[in-house]
């Protein structure tokens, strides 16, 4: 395929004549036009400095600038590597390293030491690098990229049961497989307009959302952060809202304390969409029942996953099924498998396994996990579910402990145990992932203290755990750090001395 055949370049190009107000944000109102012109001439900067095809790493606030770096990366041949500002400079650096990518395109609205380090940077705003780059010297010979054919469109990293993320290349093909499935299944239209809140290094916020709508010819407005009292400032005139659930819950926990006035004129802006999506973790039926009662719909839950897009839901029309993420959307396979690969009858559970054109091919450079993560042609998700009447599926959780889902950002506890164990004070460590209400899970990391640091830490237990905490977030993503630290003497283990998380959990919540 080419980058004329990309049928995801079309979809960006759809609504290019259009004058229409494409992106809402601090920044202000940018059209479809503009922001096609903006993306075109920034492709021909980057290809001009040396820059077809390859991987580029992409990082800005949640703004314009980001669709303008996605857009114009994709036209000069290349791969779009998502690198969010909420990860601290050394998982930055790593994540930069693991990708390979060759520059790192940076919107001006970063701060000016943003992105220091070996890798060749680009700042960018409006459209036009700030410095005219010299020009790269490693361009890859413009024949052999062609014999190559497109690259993938994007490269995702998402934590695994290993100690180091895995990296998720999707094609133009899959990513708009992915994109247009949603569309259609949700009507999104130039009609709509989407309440964009979700982080852009991810599927949720990145497909889901802001392709979803831009594709569709939608207006997206884009806020800066999760605060409650500024969606509903915004709702009044969106049509669509899709969050996590502990987005959602904490928009119904603002709302119901408001006075009742107040209440009663935010729930009227929340009557005015026609779509609330919930995904990327399990929607409560009582927090899905609370949205239902101030907003007039249970929200709409869908299923997905960084490899395979969004391949389950409920329906836009007719009843939802609380409880439950939905039927196979058109085009996707879905089979519920035991541990011998036959499928399970309904009301059995089994792993859920998806094939469809949205699914990627495998992980990055990483043949061993891609083997393992394939059978029969259906990627297996690692995601335990039953089939209930109807055609409809209910997700009963993830068959590895070593998976936690926190506020719908997937968590690796070996990755975060490793972190830790780099920490002069920790002898051993394990993570969990414990239920709650907010988070959906909450990682909690147990810790026992090495002899030199045990009568420091039980000197003052909190302190020593406000310190590691503090030690990792300047290490990795806020979000990754374990709500709580504690310290034990020892961890259950079994007679081959290996953890028992199981029994861990259950100690934990004694
Ligand atoms: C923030 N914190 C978290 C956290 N998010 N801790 C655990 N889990 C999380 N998800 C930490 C902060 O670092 C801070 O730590 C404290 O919690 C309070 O932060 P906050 O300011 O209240 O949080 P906020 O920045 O508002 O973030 C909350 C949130 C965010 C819900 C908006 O977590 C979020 O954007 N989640 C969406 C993730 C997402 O898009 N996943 C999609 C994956 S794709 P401290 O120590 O300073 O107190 C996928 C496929 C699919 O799953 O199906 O969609
Ligand atoms: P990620 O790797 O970040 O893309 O997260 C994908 C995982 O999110 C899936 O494997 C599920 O465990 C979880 N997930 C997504 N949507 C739902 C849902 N509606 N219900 C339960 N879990 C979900």
């Amino acid at each position: 395929m080419s980058l004329s055949s990309s049928p995801l370049l079309a979809a960006l190009q759809g609504h290019a004549g259009s004058r229409r107000t494409a992106l809402l944000d601090g920044l202000g109102a940018t059209s479809f036009e503009a922001t096609a012109r903006r993306a075109h001439q920034l492709a021909a900067q980057l290809r001009a400095a040396g820059l077809s095809g390859g991987r580029v790493a992409l990082s800005s606030l949640p703004d314009r600038s980001w669709l303008e770096g996605f857009w114009a990366i994709l036209l000069s041949g290349g791969t779009v590597v998502p690198i969010s500002p909420l990860h601290p400079p050394p998982e930055r650096a790593q994540l930069l390293r693991q990708s390979a990518a060759r520059a790192h395109l940076v919107s001006a609205g970063l701060p000016g030491d943003f992105a220091q380090g070996p890798l060749h940077r680009l700042v960018f705003e409006q459209g036009q690098l700030l410095h005219p780059p010299a020009l790269l010297a490693s361009e890859p010979d413009p024949q052999a990229l062609r014999a190559r054919g497109l690259p993938p469109a994007l490269l995702l990293f998402i934590s695994g049961t290993t100690g180091r993320p895995k990296g998720v290349p999707l094609s133009h093909e899959q990513v708009w497989a992915s994109v247009d499935t949603l569309g259609q299944a949700w009507e999104m239209s130039a009609a709509d307009r989407l309440l964009h809140v979700l982080p852009l290094h991810h599927v949720h916020g990145i497909c889901v959302a802001l392709l979803n709508a831009f594709c569709a010819g939608a207006c997206t407005e884009l806020l800066p952060r999760y605060e409650p009292a500024r969606v509903l400032e915004s709702l009044g005139e969106c049509s669509v809202l899709m969050s996590v659930p502990t987005q959602h819950k904490r928009l119904v926990d603002h709302l119901e304390q408001l006075p009742a006035a107040e209440q009663a004129e935010a729930a009227t802006r929340l009557r005015q969409l026609r779509l609330i999506t919930s995904g990327s973790a399990k929607l409560p039926e009582t927090l899905g029942r609370r949205l239902e009662q101030l907003s007039g719909q249970y929200p709409l839950e869908r299923y997905g996953m960084t490899e395979v897009g969004i391949v389950i839901g409920n329906p836009l029309h007719g009843p939802r099924t609380p409880g439950s993420c939905g039927r196979p959307l058109p085009g996707c396979e879905i089979r519920i498998v035991d541990e011998s690969g036959t499928d399970v009858a309904p009301g059995e559970p089994g792993e859920l396994w998806i094939r469809g054109a949205s699914v990627f091919s495998g992980y990055d450079g990483d043949e061993a996990a891609t083997r393992a993560a394939f059978s029969a042609g259906f990627f297996k998700s690692g995601d335990t579910a039953q089939w209930l009447p109807d055609g409809f599926i209910q997700i009963l959780g993830r068959t590895s402990v070593d998976i936690i889902k926190s506020g719908g950002y997937k968590l690796s506890a070996v990755e975060i145990e490793e972190q830790l164990g780099g920490h002069a004070w920790v002898h051993d460590v394990a993570v969990v992932g414990l239920p709650d209400e907010e988070w959906g899970e909450r990682a909690v990391a147990v810790v026992i203290a090495t002899a030199e640091a045990r009568a420091r830490v039980e000197s003052d237990p909190p302190a020593a755990s406000a310190e590691l905490r503090e030690w990792l977030k300047q290490r990795v993503a806020g979000y990754q750090v374990p709500r709580a630290v504690t310290w034990w003497p020892e961890l259950p283990r079994n007679a081959m001395g290996k953890v028992q998380k199981p029994e861990l959990i259950r100690l934990l919540q004694a």
